[in-house]
């Protein structure tokens, strides 16, 4: 493979081509590295590579003529080469464009600086252009030697054993399990038993769970597209059973009404229903109704008991399964101090409002907490929200569920429930 580099400082690119297994590659002649300077294909006496954009505005663009020459040269010479421009507008670096780019024969590297290239030559000139993340560098330098390090890997023969870039993350979609070397006992850390005991299936069956608890915990949206077997399906189902320590609370009592004082609420059916639906369908553990009233209390017993023994749960059994999971409690108190004693600590509690007190936990951090295994508790509030005197308690605010066109946000707690919750466990069900 040839990698045909263009870039105003080619000198950037010396030590991280000779050392290492790189170094070794170039040395074998498995992969080719040239390196041309942008300036050598400038025609006026001081070689000039950039200008300001028209319209005014920041910094210097690449202009078009010398890229243009350089890339003329280089189409000149076979095989034909495909011409990549990294930038951050690119499409994202991962383990299958690798894959798809290692393929080619002979690749350009174009290494923009300062703002970029002019566009004429990104629009007419590049096959394709590559981030190597969401983030700026001064040039395309460092995101030119990235590229040249992962596909390097992925050229039989580059990495000694094979078999370790078979095995690498990413290899097949997982992140890798954790690895030890010796002393055994490191300031009285120590290697786990299994990694001793030289049971090689017992071994490669414990750096395999390790591999999926870690994908699992860190970056569960990966495991969509992992290869895994029916084993490693069978073990995933039993951690999300492990982890997942979920509860739900609608607060009736202590909320606030439209002036913002405080009031109990009314029960409403729908909610009873839907959002035992919710807590049943995802998995889980109590769906918590608090009202401190007793008329209203007794309606939702009696509501209860029509379903769970009455005509309802004979005549609609998978209602029954969902409205099991509702607890009906007379304080947030009551319901903290039954799951702390049946989780053995107290619940991160996350609570809902429309104006947080403090900046919202972002939906995915809040699924990373849960998927830790963590007692979690949703706060839902009725009427206007929550009172002051529960928010205060949070840990922290999941963020409102927005409209999508404007401010017009006026969901049902139920429906807002749904989502939220479906939020949360995007990545996990
Ligand atoms: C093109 C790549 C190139 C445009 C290059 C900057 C990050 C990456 C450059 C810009 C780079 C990456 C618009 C600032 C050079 N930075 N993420 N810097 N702009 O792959």
């Amino acid at each position: 493979m040839t990698f045909e580099v263009v870039t105003i400082f080619p000198e950037y690119f010396e030590s991280p081509l000779k050392v290492g297994l790189l170094g070794k590659a170039i040395e074998r002649g498995l992969i080719k590295v040239r390196l041309h300077n942008l300036r050598d294909f400038a025609t006026d006496k001081h070689h000039t590579v950039d200008d300001k954009p028209f319209g005014g505005g920041e910094g210097m663009l690449f202009k078009p003529e010398p890229l243009f020459r350089a890339l003329e040269t280089l189409k000149k010479q076979p095989p034909k080469p495909r011409i990549v421009y990294l930038s951050p507008q690119g499409r994202l670096l991962t383990h299958e464009v690798a894959r798809e780019l290692a393929s080619c024969e002979r690749l350009v590297l174009l290494c923009g600086r300062y703002e970029g290239i002019d566009e004429r030559i990104r629009e007419h000139f590049v096959d394709d252009e590559i981030s190597i993340g969401d983030y700026v560098l001064f040039g395309g330098e460092a995101a030119a030697l990235v590229l040249i390090e992962v596909l390097s890997r992925l050229i039989p023969g580059v990495v000694g054993c094979e078999d370790s870039v078979a095995k690498d993350s990413f290899a097949d979609g997982l992140l890798k399990h954790p690895q030890y070397t010796r002393p055994r006992n490191f300031l009285g850390y120590e290697v786990p038993e299994v990694l001793l005991s030289g049971n090689h299936a017992e071994i490669e069956r414990w750096r395999r769970r390790k591999s999926l608890e870690v994908t699992f915990e860190r970056r569960p949206e990966l495991l969509k597209k992992a290869r895994l077997t029916e084993e490693d399906r069978a073990y995933l189902k039993h951690l999300k059973r492990e982890r997942l320590r979920l509860y739900l609370a609608l607060v009736h009592y202590p909320v606030v009404n439209k002036e913002g004082r405080k009031i109990a609420s009314s029960f409403t059916n729908l909610d009873l229903h839907d959002l035992a639906r919710v807590a049943r369908t995802y998995g889980l553990k109590a769906y918590y109704l608090v009202q401190p009233l007793s008329d209203q209390r007794a309606i939702m017993e009696e509501l209860l008991a029509f379903w769970l023994s009455g005509p309802g749960a004979r005549h609609n059994p998978d209602r029954a399964e969902a409205l099991k999971l509702v607890r009906l409690r007379r304080s947030l108190e009551e319901v903290l101090q039954e799951i702390r004693e049946a989780e053995g600590q107290p619940p991160v509690m996350l609570a809902t409002d429309a104006r947080p007190l403090r900046p919202a936990l972002p939906y995915e951090e809040a699924g990373r907490i849960i998927r830790s295994g963590q007692p979690t508790l949703i706060l839902l509030g009725t009427a206007w929200g929550l009172a002051p005197e529960v928010l205060e308690r949070a840990d922290h605010f999941l963020a409102p569920i927005p409209g999508a066109l404007d401010d017009y946000n006026h969901l049902s707690v139920r429906s807002a429930a749904s989502i939220i919750v479906d939020r949360l466990l995007r990545e996990v069900v």
